[in-house]
């Protein structure tokens, strides 16, 4: 998020959602939503192919066809071009690329829009209009745009729309990105993540020795853990298509086919391919589960040995800070001891770390300290000698600055914690007394121990000292002859570099800071900001009031992607044969992480759409989460949803002679299906089927109960839908393609 949800509540005008059911997946913030309506008499306009429970809520719903944003959103810059709506200061002084964008968007009259989305040309007029006229508007999305193999290309487009109208970088505006699990950004960001380290660094080189320096390894000691050198730099298995490095069907780049899986913190039947996932669960030797319930994965495994389930503790048994979608950090305090032999998940790591003869090294970084900007041991390797969550908590401070959390402390956060009485709901900055002008959670980055926290990014309306930042210069100066800094007339407010400038490194900062650095000072420190870990640069930057990310272009052009600028391309499995010629997707990718991933050669194998006409997509359920274990093993909640359903239009259903509640089949591309119930529900359209994610325990109809230790099967089990989610991957991210496939309907 670049803003929060305080902030849409206060200032909003105008909201539009896209791919968001928020209403269900987030609750209490769609409050805010509703609030922004009471009190601004904000609009809100939903854009989704199925009328959700939050499509209710909106002036005006916009049904879409699955996959086909970005030619929607070009349709919507189309007139915003056409009527000069767009924001031509800002696109002038401080982004780059735009040219191309409107290219692209001279092609998408209404009247295309309309064939390739669904939606009526008077309504994108309507909807543009609205976005365009009423400020200050700000855009949310969530899983109806990133779980598409265009997905990364849909949330490109999204955030160039906002900065076209100019709707970036204030309040009431941004681009509110709503993330998911609880402290899902914090994961993100402590690198649980198969193609970064931690905070973002990559894998290069650099990121390597950053992090030598941070725990205090020797890099040799690093290159050791690896079979060998150059596996250093390749990114790992994603949790998409881990299988494939089990199964190795596909080609696989791997030295050895995975052997072992330890499985701490996700359900696995929350992913797709579940009928792959249990051929590789079942060739692996061996599988450890940590967890504080069974977790479905020991069940689909089907295998009578070689599992164990390690009892890991709740977040109620444990302390430290989870950060929330707003980049805001909380700390939370151990509310019980960890019942039972359960340990808390540090525990269970430092156990594993023990065994294997690395502990050592693995608990360093918590014994590293800042003295007189050097980052010294200032304790012993014995044991016991640290604290946690506080030491933790200071490692990441001292390492993790490429997201700005210098400013942080355990000491920091716990005072936050509290006093939540003395910040303001909306505007979110302490009033008064210890917190007084900090942003509640120091949201990142927070560049130093006196830095308030960033509450709305890109804010180039206060001053850096109270979160205020210009765009960030990470991709050279200059790309084909045009600058990539901010033009010379635009300065951050309060800022005392003229213009703009670019990201600060040891070798430019005397020159745009018009300093002199001492001998000491260029000993001690770092090549850039993200690896100065003395903090002399953040330093000088509180003294020039200018951010170290630089003041720059926001470019709207990727020269690196494969597409450029983002570009309509059909989904892989694809209703609109006519329009997969002409709308094609990818080449077939050779290596994507680790695995070959197929695109053109199976979305062109066939009209896929002949033999699976019907479109189907996911959505949650207020009473479930995530592969729902969990809350399955409630019986109040089980019994809310007792069991396992997709929403179909009667029409559609009466087609196959299916009645409402009777049991059908659900059929994929791949040849694999599940049994579930049958609701007839007007909310989708005949075209369409959408059904939860959120059950395991049958498999293509074979019921698994045998496979639960005693007394651990939950009060309901179910088909998991992703066992009949479509081959399909982002290009980028590899994320399923969850939300747009095609399947075939029959009664059972
Ligand atoms: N109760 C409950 N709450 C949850 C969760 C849960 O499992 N249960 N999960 C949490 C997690 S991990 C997450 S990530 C969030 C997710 O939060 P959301 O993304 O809000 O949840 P979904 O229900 O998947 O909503 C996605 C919406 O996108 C629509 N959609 C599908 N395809 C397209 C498309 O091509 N274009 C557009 N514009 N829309 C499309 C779908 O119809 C659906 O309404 O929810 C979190 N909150
Ligand atoms: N078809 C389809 N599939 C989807 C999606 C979709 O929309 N459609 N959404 C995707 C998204 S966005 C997400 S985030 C994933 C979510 O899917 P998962 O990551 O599988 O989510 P959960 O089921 O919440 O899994 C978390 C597991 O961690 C355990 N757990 C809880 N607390 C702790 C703890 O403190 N320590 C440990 N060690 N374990 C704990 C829980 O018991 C649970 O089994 O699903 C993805 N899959
Ligand atoms: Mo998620």
């Amino acid at each position: 998020m670049t803003n929060h949800f305080g902030d849409v509540t206060k200032h909003s005008k105008m909201m539009i959602i896209f791919g968001a059911n928020t209403a269900v997946a987030n609750p209490i913030g769609f409050k805010h939503l509703l609030q922004a309506k009471d009190r601004n008499n904000a609009k809100l306009v939903v854009v989704d192919p199925v009328f959700t429970k939050t499509a209710v809520h909106a002036d005006e719903y916009v049904r879409i066809r699955p996959g086909t944003d970005i030619a929607l959103v070009y349709g919507m810059l189309h007139l915003i071009f056409k009527n000069g709506w767009e924001d031509k200061e800002l696109i002038k002084t401080r982004t780059y690329g735009v040219e191309e964008i409107k290219a692209e968007a001279a092609k998408w009259t209404p009247e295309v829009v309309e064939d390739v989305t669904g939606v009526p040309a008077a309504q994108l007029e309507k909807i543009t209009r609205m976005l365009a006229t009423i400020k200050p508007a700000t855009l949310f999305w969530a899983l109806g745009i990133t779980q598409h193999s265009v997905g990364s290309s849909n949330t490109r487009i999204l955030a160039i729309l906002q900065l076209v109208l100019g709707n970036i970088g204030k309040p009431g505006a941004g681009t509110n990105i709503i993330r998911g699990h609880d402290n899902v950004q914090g994961a993100t960001d402590m690198g649980c993540l198969a193609d970064t380290l931690p905070a973002y660094y990559g894998l290069d080189d650099n990121a390597w020795n950053h992090f030598s320096n941070v725990w205090n390894v020797e890099r040799e000691y690093l290159n050791s853990r690896f079979y060998s050198k150059e596996w250093m730099h390749e990114k790992g298995f994603s949790l998409a298509k881990w299988w494939q490095g089990v199964l190795h069907e596909e080609k696989t780049y791997s030295n050895s086919p995975i052997r072992v899986l330890w499985v701490q913190g996700t359900g696995i039947t929350s992913m797709a391919h579940t009928v792959k996932i249990q051929e590789a669960l079942k060739k692996l030797d061996m599988i450890v589960i940590a967890e504080p319930f069974v977790n479905e994965v020991a069940v689909l495994a089907d295998r009578p040995d070689g599992i164990y389930i390690i009892p890991a503790s709740t977040q109620f048994e444990t302390e430290g800070y989870v950060t929330a979608t707003n980049r805001a950090m909380q700390w939370r305090s151990q509310v019980v001891k960890p019942i039972y032999e359960s340990k808390e998940d540090q525990e269970i790591m430092f156990a594993f770390a023990k065994k294997f003869g690395f502990y050592k090294e693995y608990t360093r970084g918590m014994k590293m300290e800042l003295k007189d900007h050097k980052l010294v041991q200032t304790r012993d390797d014995s044991d016991d000698n640290f604290v946690w969550p506080d030491d933790a908590t200071r490692e990441m401070s001292n390492g993790l600055l490429s997201i700005g959390l210098r400013g942080i402390s355990a000491e920091r956060l716990r005072k936050h914690q509290q006093n939540w009485e003395h910040f303001d709901p909306d505007t979110q900055r302490g009033l008064g007394g210890e917190v007084k002008g900090e942003y509640y959670g120091l949201p990142w980055p927070c560049w130093d121990k006196q830095h308030p926290g960033t509450s709305i990014m890109w804010n180039t309306d206060i001053p850096y000292e109270e979160g205020g930042m210009g765009f960030r210069n990470r991709f050279g100066l200059e790309h084909d002859g045009h600058s990539q800094l901010a033009d010379d007339s635009f300065t951050p407010k309060g800022c005392k570099v003229k213009g703009g400038y670019p990201q600060i490194t040891k070798e430019n900062i005397e020159k745009v800071f018009n300093i002199k650095l001492s001998d000491k000072e260029k000993e001690l420190m770092g090549a850039s900001w993200s690896t100065d870990i003395s903090g002399i640069i953040l330093e000088k930057c509180r003294e020039k009031s200018a951010c170290c990310l630089g003041n720059a272009r926001a470019r709207m052009k990727v020269w690196e992607f494969a597409d450029p600028i983002p570009l309509h391309r059909e989904p892989i499995h694809s209703p609109r044969w006519d329009l997969v010629k002409k709308y094609p997707t990818w080449g077939d990718q050779e290596k994507n992480f680790r695995v070959e991933s197929k695109f053109i050669s199976e979305q062109q194998k066939t009209d896929w759409s002949k033999e699976f006409p019907t479109i189907i997509s996911s959505m949650r359920l207020v009473n479930l989460s995530g592969a729902g274990m969990l809350e399955r093993t409630s019986k109040y909640l089980a019994a809310i949803t007792p069991e396992m359903f997709a929403n179909v239009h009667p029409e559609l259903a009466l087609k196959y002679g299916i009645n409402d509640g009777d049991m059908m089949w659900i059929h994929s591309p791949q040849g694999t299906k599940i049994k579930v119930k049958c609701v007839h529900n007007h909310s989708v359209t005949p075209d369409r089927i959408c059904l939860p994610y959120n059950f395991a325990g049958i498999m293509q109809g074979v019921d698994l109960s045998y496979n639960y230790p005693e007394g651990t099967k939950p009060y309901t089990i179910g088909e998991s839908s992703n066992t009949v989610t479509n081959y399909g991957f982002d290009i980028n991210t590899q994320i399923s393609e969850f939300n747009a496939g095609l399947c075939r309907l029959e009664k059972a």
